[in-house]
């Protein structure tokens, strides 16, 4: 692990005395991927009351629920357990067909009443539920996809993940699609597809794979009503983890701009130097003291992965409230 200090410019004038900093490969993972239904199988261990497993294609599970009341999924037989006491916060990205009154989930060993629930909307939306009440270690997790009045449909599912916090993610999880946070996506300038429209290509098997047609690609993320969010709450999200690697190394910078509600001139950004190597890296984003960041609610958001013309993957990018740096 090594630790690189770098300041904030604001604007590329002066130096911001409250800097971000960037931890390479920190050792303790900050969310544990329970499914993600990258393969073509069904991944839950079980299913009860009318739950039927469809297909999993393109990274979503797709699920059919029949007129029974209380169906049930379970996702178990993790090795060793989920800490619980350390991953606390479920994170679904999942969607169903009619309307609900949402769902739950249970981590197992299932106590009655011990649950979160999880509101679903009708096209696959993140959500993420904090387990007040649960076990030190779970076996894993029980998840009834509609409470109440039961109603048949299609269930899909992108990912189940926990989170030692609150967690806005965007897990490159679901073929074709950037989309997370809510339902916010990236545009891309200058990455092989139309300049200023919403990045479709490129996205398998868990990763973006970008294909820089300049040294200035950019992934812009949307922030309007329409995609859910329309901005990033800095004072919760005080962290962003980028995991990535590029595939021909040349000694690349990876920068991230951004500008918060206040800011009057222009966006603040953090360079960081790409690993020279082919392999994944996580960089860590440490925002707590960076004045700007902190200065209001953030309402653009863009990383330029390299500022080489080489492809690269990017296996996430995670806005996270609290990390674990050893
Ligand atoms: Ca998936
Ligand atoms: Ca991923």
């Amino acid at each position: 692990m090594k630790k690189l200090f770098i300041s904030t410019l604001i604007a590329s004038t002066c130096a911001s005395a409250f800097a971000a900093v960037v931890t390479v490969d920190a050792p303790q993972a900050n969310s544990l991927i329970l499914e993600n239904f990258s393969a073509p199988s069904d991944p839950s261990s079980e299913q009860r009351n009318g739950v039927r497993f469809v297909s999993a294609q393109d990274g979503v599970a797709k699920y059919s629920i029949t007129d029974r009341a209380d169906p049930q999924l379970f996702f178990d037989g993790y090795v060793g357990g989920i800490d619980f006491s350390n991953y606390p916060h479920v994170r679904i990205r999942h969607s169903f067909s009619e309307p609900n009154k949402g769902g739950s989930v249970y981590p197992m060993p299932v106590r009655e009443g011990k649950m979160g629930k999880v509101s679903i909307n009708n096209t696959l939306a993140g959500r993420q539920v904090m387990l007040e009440e649960y076990p030190q270690l779970g076996q894993g997790l029980r998840l009834d996809p509609v409470d109440g009045e039961h109603v048949p449909g299609e269930y899909c599912i992108d990912y189940i993940i926990v989170d030692r916090g609150r967690t806005l993610g965007f897990e490159f999880d679901q073929t074709g699609s950037t989309r997370g946070g809510l339902n916010n996506f990236f545009i891309g300038n200058n990455l092989g597809g139309e300049n200023g429209k919403e990045i479709v290509s490129g996205i398998d098997r868990g990763v973006f794979n970008g294909k820089p047609v300049s040294s200035d690609s950019m992934m812009i993320l949307q922030l309007t009503p329409a995609t859910g969010l329309t901005a990033i709450n800095s004072k919760i999200y005080k962290f962003i983890e980028i995991r990535m690697r590029v595939l021909e190394p040349q000694q690349g910078v990876g920068t991230v701009f951004f500008r918060s509600e206040t800011a009057n001139s222009g966006s603040s950004k953090i360079e960081f130097d790409l690993v020279d190597d082919e392999y994944f890296h996580t960089y860590l984003i440490d925002l707590r003291e960076d004045a700007s960041w902190n200065s209001g609610m953030i309402n653009s958001f863009r990383f330029d992965p390299t500022n080489r013309k080489q492809a690269f993957e990017i296996d996430h990018i995670r806005f996270y409230e609290t990390v674990k740096f050893k």
